[in-house]
C-alpha cells in the first residue's frame, strides 16, 4: 500500500452563493475538488483553508466550515485567510497563513490552492524557510498565449484567469520561491462538462454529493443560458491531478507573467491591459501544464463520488 497523499486545502467555496458583485450564482466547482480530496482513500487532508476569490472571505469559511461540520464529522482544522489580495506595502498574516507554517513545520505536503493564491504568497513573504517543505502547489490558472481566450457558451462571453487576475504578486512570489508549480487551467477543464444527467446520477448517492448535486443546479442554469449544454467543473482536475495523476496528461512549460490587452474586454473602446500568465516553450518559471484528460475521464471522475 502507497502512503497516502498529504494535502492542504486552500479554497474560495463559494457553493449556493449570491454573487457579490454582479447579478447571478457562484461557482460550485470548488465544492466538487474538496469533496472528492475528501472521499479520496489515496489522500490524507492536513487542513482546509479559506481565501476570498468567488465570494467574500466570511462566505468561504463559513462554507469550508459547513463541508467540515456536515461531510467530515469536523475532524479537519479550518482556518479562515485573506479576504483581499497581498499588499506588498503591508503584507498581514491570517489564521490560514499560521496554521499552515504550523503543519509545514512538522511535515512535508502538497497544497491544492483553488483560489487566489493569496495565502501561500503571504507564507512565503512571511516564512521563507519553509518553500523547502512544500512538495508541490496545484493552481488552477494559466493559459499557453494570450490570444487563448476562456470562452463559455456561445454568446461570446469570455471569463478571466480569476485565480491569477485577483492575485498577481502571489504567482510571483511561488515562482520567485521556486516551489514545485502544477497548473490545470482552462485548457484542460474545458474539456470535463457536467450535465443535468449527472446530477440527476448525483442525487442517488451519499448526502454531500445529493447536496453538491442540488446545489449545482442554479449554476448549472446559468451555462446553459450562455448556450452550454454543461458546466466545466474548473477545480476538480486540480482534485483530480492530486489523487489520480495518471488520469491527466500534463507537459513541462515555462511560465512568464506578461502584459497584454484584456481579452474580457475586447468590444470595449475604452480597452484595457491585464497581466497574463503564459506557459509556453520559453520562459522564466518551469511548471507542470496540465491540458488533457485521458479518454474515458468523465466515468472516472463520477467514479470518485461514488
Ligand atoms: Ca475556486
Amino acid at each position: 500500500m502507497h502512503p497516502k497523499k498529504k494535502v492542504w486545502i486552500d479554497t474560495d467555496l463559494s457553493v449556493g452563493m449570491i454573487r457579490h458583485r454582479r447579478p447571478g450564482y457562484c461557482d460550485v466547482d470548488d465544492g466538487y475538488a474538496v469533496l472528492q480530496l475528501m472521499k479520496s482513500d489515496q489522500i490524507e487532508i492536513t487542513g482546509i483553508s479559506a481565501v476570498f476569490g468567488n465570494t467574500t472571505i466570511d462566505n468561504a469559511f463559513m462554507l469550508c466550515e459547513q463541508m467540515n461540520r456536515d461531510f467530515a464529522g469536523g475532524k479537519y482544522g479550518v482556518f479562515k485567510g485573506a479576504g483581499e489580495a497581498i499588499q506588498l506595502a503591508n503584507v498581514q498574516t491570517n489564521d490560514a497563513v499560521e496554521a499552515l507554517a504550523a503543519a509545514l513545520k512538522k511535515e512535508k505536503m502538497h497544497i491544492m490552492a483553488i483560489g487566489p493564491a493569496t495565502n501561500v504568497g503571504l507564507l512565503l513573504l512571511r516564512y521563507p524557510e519553509l518553500a523547502g517543505q512544500i512538495l508541490e502547489v496545484v493552481l488552477v490558472a494559466g493559459r499557453r498565449k494570450e490570444t487563448d481566450y476562456f470562452s463559455i457558451g456561445n454568446q461570446g462571453r469570455r471569463a478571466q484567469d480569476l485565480n491569477f487576475d485577483l492575485d498577481n504578486d502571489a504567482f510571483r512570489i511561488m515562482f520567485e520561491a521556486k516551489v514545485p508549480i502544477t497548473l490545470c487551467p482552462f485548457e484542460i477543464s474545458s474539456k470535463v462538462w457536467i450535465t443535468e444527467e449527472d446530477l440527476k446520477n448525483m442525487d442517488q448517492l451519499d448526502p454531500a454529493t445529493q447536496w453538491l448535486a442540488s446545489e449545482s443546479r442554479p449554476w448549472l442554469g446559468q451555462w446553459i443560458e450562455q448556450g452550454a449544454t454543461g458546466f466545466n467543473p474548473f477545480d476538480v482536475l486540480a482534485s483530480h491531478y492530486l489523487i489520480a495523476p495518471d488520469d491527466i496528461i500534463s507537459e513541462p512549460r515555462l511560465a512568464s507573467l506578461e502584459i497584454h490587452l484584456d481579452d474580457t474586454l475586447l468590444d470595449n473602446p475604452r480597452r484595457q491591459f491585464k497581466s497574463y500568465l503564459l506557459c509556453r516553450d520559453v520562459g522564466q518559471y518551469p511548471v507542470k501544464y496540465c491540458y488533457d484528460v485521458v479518454p474515458d475521464y468523465h466515468q472516472r471522475l463520477l467514479q470518485t463520488f461514488q
